[in-house]
């Protein structure tokens, strides 16, 4: 007989690293920030050829820029050090296609360094993307390319102190003639490794942060943290052995569902990966002066489904040719932190009795008695992830005259962090967890 029960309690103990446990829960929210040649042309894929000339931001305050971030919210800010143009915005000793030769602080200036001391500053994390593909460099193509991402990478992270988050992007526009590039990622996250031991990475397929999928903000109603390892195949495999035969074969980071049961049951190993939601304010990741934020409805929603869906949130913010962020995106970014501040600012369960119940292995009831009829807008749940992510599925009911009525039920997770939006009046609550990988363990209930 197939023993389902332990294939079950071996997938609910696959559990994070430290360095991706704070960031989900230091830094669920961060900044991109594309900059790049691209800024002055119009383009989003710059081709390599740009004349440095064009570069300048003659206004350039990258202090203004973390006041913004932190307007909405934000814990940490992730600059485009070089996008797939090639071009540096640093003063590196790899290339002269960088800020050395534009006309910026007359081939002084260092753009990477201004950031990261703004950050710093301002108390929000630091954090770089450097495109692996590169439209510029003439070795790239050939292995040498290797040793000059490398040496990039090296002074990236060695000389701007403390960096929270390094950004491998899996973009490659080379056609059918163009030139393949064997990356040697292995050697590129030995050296994060080496030199920031506490950055998380991002890539498409791992070791610490995945992509979800899309650049829409769209996030799964199950995201989940525990993923077959051969769609993050960068990851550490924690367990061994499939419940079925047969292989995983086609798995892909935008499909529908992942991490769900018919995916782990054919998988040959499970893996500890979050996603990231990234996104930009507006249609373009570079900024394009016709171009207008998205609506605070928008972004609000993506927070709650992203912060609150078990993945983080990377919203880009692009700055205009003078180097200010638009007013347009400024008045937006605050907008949106007071919304998120006003939102969650009481939580009505702060004295509350909870009272929990087995229901079976699997399954339980948290009772939340708040003591008087109180209105609620979001529900806040957290699993204790340190020990694994588990819920497959729950529901709230809510006590209102006397009855006990459904308020919301899904198949879904819950994780590092799950927000419910309901509206509804109530005395107390239950959180029934209806199914879970071993027994579930809520850490943290909130009602706002
Ligand atoms: C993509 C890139 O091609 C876009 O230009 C942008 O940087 C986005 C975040 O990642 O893969």
């Amino acid at each position: 007989m197939i023993d389902f029960g332990s294939f079950l309690e071996k997938a609910g103990r696959v559990v994070p690293t430290e360095r991706q446990l704070r960031h989900l829960r230091e830094t669920p929210f961060y900044a991109f920030v594309h900059f790049s040649p691209n800024t002055y042309t119009g383009l989003e894929w710059g081709t390599g050829k740009e004349d440095p000339a064009i570069f300048n931001p003659t206004e350039l305050d990258c202090d203004s820029w973390v006041e913004a971030i932190k307007s909405a919210g934000m814990k940490g800010a992730v600059i485009t050090a070089k996008h797939h143009d090639g071009f540096c915005l640093w003063q590196t000793e790899t290339t002269e296609h960088c800020v050395r030769n534009s006309p910026y602080k007359n081939g002084k200036g260092d753009i990477v360094r201004e950031f990261a001391d703004a950050c710093r500053r301002g108390g929000i994390k630091f954090g770089f993307y450097l495109s692996p593909w590169d439209r510029n460099c003439e070795l790239y193509g050939t292995d040498k390319y290797n040793d000059f991402y490398r040496a990039q990478l090296t002074e990236l992270l060695t000389n701007y102190g403390e960096v929270f988050h390094v950004w491998f992007d899996g973009a490659c526009g080379e056609g059918p003639s163009g030139k393949k590039q064997v990356y040697d990622f292995e050697s590129y996250f030995e050296l994060v490794r080496k030199y920031q031991p506490n950055a998380t990475m991002f890539k498409d397929e791992g070791p610490d942060i995945r992509w979800c999928g899309n650049e829409s903000g769209s996030a799964r109603a199950a995201e989940w943290a525990v993923v077959p390892w051969e769609l993050c195949y960068f990851c550490e495999k924690q367990t061994e052995g499939k419940l079925f035969d047969g292989e995983l074969k086609h798995i892909y980071n935008s499909d529908k569902d992942i991490g769900t049961l018919e995916n782990i049951m054919y998988s040959s190993g499970l893996v500890f990966c979050p996603s990231e939601i990234d996104m930009s304010i507006r249609p373009g990741w570079f900024y394009h002066p016709e171009e207008e934020p998205h609506s605070l409805e928008r972004l609000f929603d993506t927070y709650l489904r992203s912060v609150g869906g078990n993945t983080t949130f990377n919203l880009n913010i692009p700055p205009m040719p003078n180097g200010r962020f638009d007013p347009r995106d400024i008045a937006r970014l605050k907008e949106l932190g007071d919304k998120i501040r006003s939102s969650f600012d009481v939580n009505i369960c702060e004295g509350a009795k909870v009272t929990r119940t087995a229901l079976g292995d699997y399954q339980c009831e948290y009772l939340v008695e708040l003591g008087e009829e109180k209105d609620i807008n979001f529900f806040e749940l957290e699993e204790d992830i340190t020990q694994g992510q588990r819920v497959e599925s729950f529901r709230i009911l809510v006590h209102n005259n006397g009855l006990w009525e459904k308020a919301y039920s899904n198949y879904t997770t819950i994780g590092n962090k799950r927000i419910i939006k309901e509206d509804v009046r109530c005395d107390m609550f239950k959180i029934v967890i209806e199914a879970s990988r071993g027994e579930p363990i809520i850490s943290n209930i909130a009602a706002y």
